[in-house]
């Protein structure tokens, strides 16, 4: 493995941003694209952080340092995931982690790659309640509304926005799509969610999809 992106790694796990802030800038001056980073370095440090925090071998401040530090590479990254060669917008997503999840990395992954490939994208944070999505869909009229959850608790809470939308009378107006850790296809299915992706490239490809329009910048 290239050194910049195993100093990326250790970056991760040890929680220290300005090595990983450095090592991105420098993996990109050697010609390592965005898209590898993020697949190389990023997504499987924090998975093993994951194990490693479930095993009860590392704590809730380790991973908060570690979240921090991925952070500044995604801070890095920013730029060249929303650049985009198209001057006509795709679409408009809302995005959002739902109410009582705190689980931004992901969803924040999501947010900067959708930009990337054309959609104007309103990220409304964390912890957003129903009431707040509704305001959004009602303010900003999205195409698509994206959720993210990362926690079996929270994932019920996909149905409860689901719900509010209907109670609403806004439910064909928006196209709802949903994803995070312990999400499934048949979830989604059964919530009655359009569509589901398993990470950030499967989230462009159903954006896609649903709005019929595959040329994407990043083309997957
Ligand atoms: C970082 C982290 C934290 C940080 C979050 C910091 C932050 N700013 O996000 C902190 C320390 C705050 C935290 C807290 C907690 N956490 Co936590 N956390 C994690 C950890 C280690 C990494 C998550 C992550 O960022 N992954 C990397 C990103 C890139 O992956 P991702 O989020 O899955 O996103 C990808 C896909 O899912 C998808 N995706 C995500 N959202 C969306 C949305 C759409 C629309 C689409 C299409 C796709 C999509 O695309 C993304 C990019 O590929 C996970 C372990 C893991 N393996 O996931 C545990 C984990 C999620 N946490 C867990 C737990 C239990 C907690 C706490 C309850 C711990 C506690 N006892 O307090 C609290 C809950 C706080 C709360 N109310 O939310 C459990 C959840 C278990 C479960 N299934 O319910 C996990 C799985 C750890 C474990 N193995 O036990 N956590």
């Amino acid at each position: 493995m290239d050194v910049c992106l195993k100093k990326i790694q250790d970056g991760i796990i040890d929680g220290n941003a300005e090595l990983v802030k450095n090592s991105t800038e420098q993996a990109l001056m050697q010609g390592i694209d965005a898209d590898m980073i993020i697949r190389t370095a990023l997504i499987p440090t924090m998975e093993k952080i994951g194990k490693e925090f479930k095993a009860g071998d590392i704590y809730i401040p380790d991973v908060l340092m570690s979240s921090r530090a991925m952070h500044a590479s995604l801070y890095v990254l920013k730029p060249l995931l929303i650049e985009t060669n198209q001057s006509k917008k795709k679409g408009i997503v809302i995005i959002g982690t739902v109410a009582g999840d705190l689980h931004d990395i992901g969803k924040n992954m999501v947010s900067m790659i959708l930009q990337g490939d054309g959609y104007d994208v309103i990220d409304l944070g964390i912890d957003v309640p129903a009431a707040s999505y509704i305001s959004a869909i009602l303010r900003y009229k999205p195409d698509i509304l994206a959720m993210s959850a990362l926690l079996t608790t929270t994932i019920g809470e996909f149905k409860n926005v689901i719900q509010a939308i209907i109670d609403e009378g806004l439910r064909d107006r928006v196209k709802i799509v949903v994803g995070g850790g312990p999400v499934t296809q048949d979830y989604a299915d059964e919530i009655g969610a359009n569509g589901y992706g398993k990470d950030l490239f499967e989230a462009i490809e159903v954006a896609n999809k649903l709005l019929g329009n595959k040329e994407g910048y990043f083309n997957v």
